[in-house]
């Protein structure tokens, strides 16, 4: 479905990068951002990608009557085991719309209620094994436990599934399933083209069975005669249940298990990856640390266990703006990419319809509209004075359009929370002087982060 690339880059620079192999192309792609502009051809093993990262070149490809989304050769990988999932389907696959309609009101804003008390739940258990971290004087690996965190959040609020993730040494197997997969997914880009790939591709149909069977085991649980059905209606429930308003036809079963592989991937690495980068920059900026510990003894004064209420994370003003600045820099799923729906334009370059670019979404996120610095961590810059002074076009994280990401709301209310409660718990001590070792998959994680801990005192 995907046309070949632009073939008459008159102006636009081919760089060629087949010689020299790389386990985070997000790094070399924003290298080569720096060194050749805005818009350049990556050429790997013959196959080209035109890469953008300006503000002028993403606003057009923002315009959905001209662009929409493209499924790229990486994702076309992941379809191999999420198929037409919300997040791989084709703009025109019957399951997308129906999937989004049926779903979308489950991710509105208001129904995060429902969600809280289980991204409460998660978050204490998290707050146990750092306690007992904490009182031992030893580290915290940052990443893992964010992990763990998000995955019970998703598996519990969407499909009442707990992956007892705090309860084990090693990840739920599921996870390093899912890992092993997505990692599949990305390596198979840069394959060199003379060696044998027949053992990796088998274990990768492996692991995507293994994946499957383990969600078909939740759908059992809940549709076997007499299952507990939870009382308010889950992601699942409504899979189940919903029926499409127009032709009020449920989901089959084949695609709710894409959709249920779907939300496991989508929602735990990308929201783990933020609240990692979050506490990273927290301790690297004792300013901020110090002003977000501030709003949150605000609302919980010296409570040893506060009990956020609902209302209570819409308040955290600037618990969000700390997010939002690490979503800047860090957006933890760093591309996306847009397909021209006609014949077109782009910022000077010709695009036959069906062709498509990636915008490097960290570069966009240092465009000159972010000011001179745009490598400083400053929560300042979402201020809603801030923001709307600023294109919207400037900071897409969650990706644009129809096509965006339907999880946002429930990350950033998750994350709200869990980092809220964090400050407000624990001194957190950059023990290790961590310096930045980016790890990617499909998303990226700050690899090898580790804090110590220890309980705050209304002094500090
Ligand atoms: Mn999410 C799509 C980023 C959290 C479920 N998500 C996207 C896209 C981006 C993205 C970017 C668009 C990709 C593209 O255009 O190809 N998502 C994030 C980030 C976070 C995140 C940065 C956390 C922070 N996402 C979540 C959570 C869930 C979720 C949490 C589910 C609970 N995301 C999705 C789904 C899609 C998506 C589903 C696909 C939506 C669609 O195409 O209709």
């Amino acid at each position: 479905t995907l046309s070949p690339q632009p073939d008459s880059h008159d102006r636009t620079p081919v760089v060629d990068v087949s010689d020299s192999p790389t386990s985070t192309p997000i790094l070399r792609t924003m290298d080569l951002a720096r060194r050749h502009g805005p818009a350049f051809v990556q050429r790997l093993h013959g196959q080209d990608t035109l890469f953008v990262s300006s503000l002028d070149l993403v606003t057009e490809l923002s315009d959905e009557q001209r662009f929409g989304k493209a499924i790229g050769p990486a994702l076309e990988n992941v379809r191999e085991f999420t198929h037409d999932g919300l997040f791989t389907a084709y703009n025109d696959e019957p399951n997308w719309a129906k999937a989004h309609d049926i779903l979308m009101p489950a991710f509105a804003l208001g129904s995060m209620r429902t969600y809280h008390p289980v991204m409460l739940k998660v978050a204490r258990r998290l707050i146990e094994t750092w306690d007992v971290r904490s009182a031992a004087g030893t580290p915290v690996d940052v990443p893992d436990d964010m992990t763990r965190m998000t995955l019970d959040t998703i598996g519990l609020a969407g499909f009442g599934f707990n992956f007892e993730s705090f309860d084990r040494d090693e990840p739920h197997p599921f996870v390093d399933a899912l890992v092993r997969a997505l990692h599949w997914s990305m390596t198979k880009l840069s394959r060199d083209p003379g060696v044998d790939h027949t053992e990796a591709d088998e274990a990768f149909r492996a692991d995507a069975a293994f994946l499957a069977s383990v969600v078909d085991e939740v759908i059992e649980a809940r549709t076997a005669p007499g299952a507990a059905v939870p009382e308010d209606e889950d992601l699942l429930g409504l899979m189940l249940n919903a029926t499409h308003p127009c032709d009020g036809t449920t989901l089959d079963l084949e695609n709710i298990r894409d959709q249920v592989i779907t939300f496991l991937i989508a929602g735990h690495e990308t929201t783990s990856g933020t609240m990692s980068f979050a506490l990273y920059n927290l301790v690297k900026h004792p300013a901020a640390l110090r002003l977000i510990q501030r709003e949150v003894d605000e609302l919980w004064g010296d409570q040893t266990d506060p009990e956020p209420a609902f209302e209570d994370i819409g308040r955290l003003r600037y618990t969000r703006q700390v997010l939002n600045e690490t979503l800047r820099m860090f957006p933890p799923a760093p591309q996306f990419s847009r397909q021209a729906r006609q014949d077109t334009v782009l910022g000077g370059i010709p695009m036959r319809a069906g062709q498509w670019a990636a915008v490097v979404t960290p570069m966009l996120h240092r465009d000159p509209a972010w000011g001179d610095n745009p490598e400083l961590f400053d929560p300042a810059r979402f201020t809603p004075e801030a923001e709307a002074a600023r294109s919207p076009h400037a900071f897409k994280p969650f990706g644009t359009g129809e096509r965006a990401c339907i999880g946002r709301q429930f990350a950033l209310h998750e994350a709200t929370m869990l980092l809220a409660l964090l400050v407000h718990r624990y001194r957190l001590l950059d023990h290790a002087d961590y310096r930045m070792n980016l790890k990617q998959a499909l998303t990226i994680k700050p690899a090898g982060f580790t804090l110590t801990l220890a309980p705050r005192t209304p002094a500090d």
